[in-house]
């Protein structure tokens, strides 16, 4: 209904496109990015304003950031699949921004990356954009930006909402949904401390990698260079509140409870447990997965999210919370409250448990891929003005120069056959596309659709995509500060 009196309004509103244009336009213009359509007039949706705000963690740690409409996360955004969306971005900051649609498969023009050429919406101005939401699920809108070495910027600040596009038919037995955003605030730049990759399956290096790795860090260390900075936070929340200073998520014995959620770190890797209880995933990146299966721990890479309901059968007031005590008490958590229950929330520190995609896929291999692209992915380490400097191929992605390393064909199934010459886990993100996990560190799998994976220290992975969403495409890694640093690649159609 909407979506007729739109496009009524935009074929009246005349114009060289609107007098030819058959039924139907959007879809067909969405898929041309060189020659976006105007967006319908009338009001919007949605309205985002980005400006500074201040953000409650607790009573005594507030602070200042960027944040959309005044609120941390964003306003929630509840979107129907294949129904046209009109929103109107406001930029009320000195500088300009980039919203990205996260997951979905938008046109570049939408999309929010100035690499593949989405405009930037201007500082002290708006855009106005429209797209069809989809896929359906958990989705997210963040910046985009390089803010290199200024932390007060891109996903150091506190851009991050949830959108969750309701699927033509909804899946699952629950009873309630919650949603959850983990992110810190107040980043600093430390030497070293690297977080260990040992959380993951299948954790053994690859020789080749290790040795390439390994070799090149002690070539640098007897240069006598330190290590390259890392961030580190000092607060921690779950929906912009340190553990134990917001609302705690109320439940009643015998409930199905939906927690979608969203890693919104700029440069984390987090984990999430809640005594007593085990999650099962039913779907990640917003796609459900061929096998739900439960699980003890949660792991999210940068960008990640996860779907999984919760059976609460363990009356009581527990911890949710992340498995890293520092984190955990500087915020990272966040109280579960049985009706009736009173009392301290209990944490208890669960089982050693390895995060493993397989499990939720198909034991059968993926189709065959039409062409193979190979990536390694290297570090020089602090060769950037004390920064770990990233290459792909041996290419450290410049923003001045924006060149495609990969070119596409439509309709071709490409296979990524991605392999990590360092120790740092990467939480590689494609833009636009929505891919199959093919190969985790040597298993094979299959029907596991996402748009991050986390690949291991000195391991391999394996994605398909079909190229089906013509226009530049941006391939990176998601921690802030390994994209900054060159850690990108563009993919084009031919
Ligand atoms: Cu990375």
């Amino acid at each position: 209904m909407t979506m007729d009196r739109r496009k009524f309004l935009h074929l009246g509103a005349g114009g060289a496109l609107g007098a030819a244009a058959p039924r139907g336009v959007f879809a067909q213009m969405s898929a041309q990015p060189e020659k976006p359509a105007p967006p319908p007039q009338g009001k919007a949706d949605h309205t985002i304003r980005i400006a500074k705000g201040l953000v409650e963690l607790a009573a005594d740690h507030i602070v200042s950031t960027k944040l959309y409409n005044g609120q941390f996360p964003g306003p929630l955004l509840r979107l129907k699949e294949g129904q046209q969306v009109l929103v109107d971005i406001h930029n009320d900051t000195d500088t300009p921004e980039q919203l990205h649609w996260h997951g979905q498969t938008v046109p570049v023009d939408v999309d929010g990356a100035a690499e593949e050429g989405t405009p930037y919406i201007p500082a002290h101005g708006m855009r106005r954009i429209s797209f069809i939401p989809g896929p359906s699920g958990l989705r997210f809108y963040h910046t985009h930006l390089t803010p290199g070495a200024d932390l007060d910027n891109g996903q150091y600040s506190g851009q991050v909402g949830t959108v969750y596009i309701e699927p033509k038919r909804e899946a699952g037995r629950y009873d309630r949904e919650v949603f959850l955003v983990l992110k810190e605030f107040q980043p600093t730049l430390s030497r070293g401390g690297d977080m260990a990759s040992d959380f993951l399956a299948n954790p053994a290096p690859i020789k080749s990698l290790e040795e390439a790795g390994e070799g090149a860090m002690r070539a640098s260390m007897a240069s006598g260079k330190p290590h390259g900075y890392e961030v580190g936070y000092n607060l921690f929340s779950i929906n912009g509140r340190m553990l134990g200073h917001g609302e705690p998520v109320r439940v009643k014995e015998g409930e199905r409870v939906l927690f979608h959620i969203v890693n919104g770190s700029a440069t984390e890797i987090r984990s999430l447990a809640l005594p007593g209880h085990r999650f099962e995933v039913v779907a990640l990146d917003g796609n459900p997965v061929p096998k739900p299966k439960e699980v003890p721990v949660l792991w999210l890479g940068t960008a990640e999210r996860i779907s999984a309901i919760v059976e609460m059968k363990m009356p009581g007031v527990w911890v949710m919370g992340d498995l890293a005590d520092d984190d955990r008490t500087r915020g990272m958590g966040i109280v579960v409250e049985y009706a009736g229950k009173s009392g301290k929330p209990k944490w208890v520190k669960p089982n050693p448990h390895r995060w493993d995609y397989t499990i939720f896929g198909k034991q059968g291999a993926a189709s065959t891929p039409d062409e193979i692209f190979e990536m390694t992915f290297a570090k020089n380490n602090a060769a950037l003005n004390g920064f770990n400097e990233w290459t792909i191929n041996g290419v450290a992605f410049s923003m001045d120069r924006m060149a495609t390393m990969f070119r596409l064909k439509q309709g071709r199934r490409y296979r990524l056959k991605m392999r990590n010459a360092s120790d740092d886990v990467h939480p590689v993100h494609l833009h636009r596309h929505s891919f199959e996990l093919t190969r985790i560190a040597g298993k094979a799998t299959s029907g596991i659709m996402k748009d991050v994976v986390m690949l291991g220290g000195y391991q391999e992975v394996e994605v398909d995509f079909v190229a089906d969403n013509p226009g530049k495409t941006l391939f990176h890694c998601h921690q802030q500060l390994h994209m900054d640093f060159g850690f990108m690649a563009l993919f084009d159609y031919a």
